[in-house]
């Protein structure tokens, strides 16, 4: 399994790259994009094209695998997730930084073999950043090593979180339950604009924690295993194993401080993917 798990890794590095300079094209922000769910969540041509190179690219290779592409779903593709290997993808994840040129975007590929991520690749092409993670095989920032803090309380923690894309009354309300609780007992709080990229930092031991609500599967999958392989661990929000369909995310360095988190954060509870 470890051989075979190389080889797609190595194909989809090379693939990943490729899809990079779509990306880079528009470095300085894309003006042209579709509103999705609301104003505050959209979708460039550059998602699109992205998503439609890595599926077409990976299929060449591995016409049997399966795909979950959040551009797709968005296009009425079902999130059917099996046993079989399926590539999950974000195109462009942090697409609200890439219309402003803001260049924390990347993107976000994982795969998955009988529901669990084996490999995973986070690749902001702005900065010339790719992490990875190979199951059992430890956690890469461009080929070197990376490991999570060890910070074990909030109070000495910088914890990464976002807004989110949903103008939703209720989520709206919690997102600033969180903000207040962080903003009164963490040491400091960012919020990168991507899911993936947060979880990225995390891994890197450049944040101790990041959590959310509201994400999907694409926007995770390769990080959870990003930071399992780094040291850290990725649970639900209120304790518990994750669920990557749930739309709920919290990973830290270290499990103290995930539990200590997960006992603070008021709760929100999405529709599955
Ligand atoms: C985004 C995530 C971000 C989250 C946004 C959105 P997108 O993904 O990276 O963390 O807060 O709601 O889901 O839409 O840029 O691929």
């Amino acid at each position: 399994m470890r051989n075979v798990v190389n080889d797609y890794f190595d194909v989809a590095v090379g693939i990943v790259r490729k899809a990079g300079r779509f990306i880079t094209q528009y470095g300085s922000g894309c003006e042209e994009f579709e509103v999705k769910s609301c104003d505050i969540d959209f979708v460039t041509k550059v998602d699109k094209m992205v998503e439609n190179f890595i599926i077409h690219s990976i299929s060449k290779q591995y016409p049997s695998h399966k795909f979950i592409g959040e551009e797709s779903v968005a296009g009425g593709a079902k999130v059917d997730l099996t046993d079989d290997p399926t590539w999950v993808i974000d195109p462009v994840d942090g697409t609200m930084n890439f219309v402003h040129g803001f260049p924390f975007s990347c993107i976000s590929l994982a795969l998955l073999i009988s529901k669990e991520p084996v490999l995973g690749i986070i690749y902001n092409p702005l900065m010339d950043k790719l992490y990875s993670a190979k199951e059992g095989q430890g956690a890469c920032l461009n080929g070197e090593p990376i490991h999570t803090s060890k910070v074990k309380e909030l109070r000495h923690a910088l914890v990464a979180f976002e807004t989110g894309t949903s103008r939703d009354e209720e989520k709206v309300k919690v997102v600033f339950e969180n903000f207040k609780t962080m903003v009164g007992q963490a040491h400091g709080i960012r919020a990168l604009g991507s899911a993936a990229l947060n979880m990225a930092m995390v891994a890197e031991g450049r944040a101790d924690a990041n959590f959310e609500f509201g994400i999907h599967i694409w926007d995770i999958a390769a990080g959870c295993l990003i930071v399992k392989e780094a040291g850290g661990v990725c649970i639900d929000p209120s304790g518990g194993p994750i669920n990557l369909l749930s739309r709920r995310m919290l990973c830290a360095g270290r499990a103290e401080l995930a539990n200590e988190l997960s006992k603070k954060l008021t709760q929100y509870y999405p529709d599955h993917d």
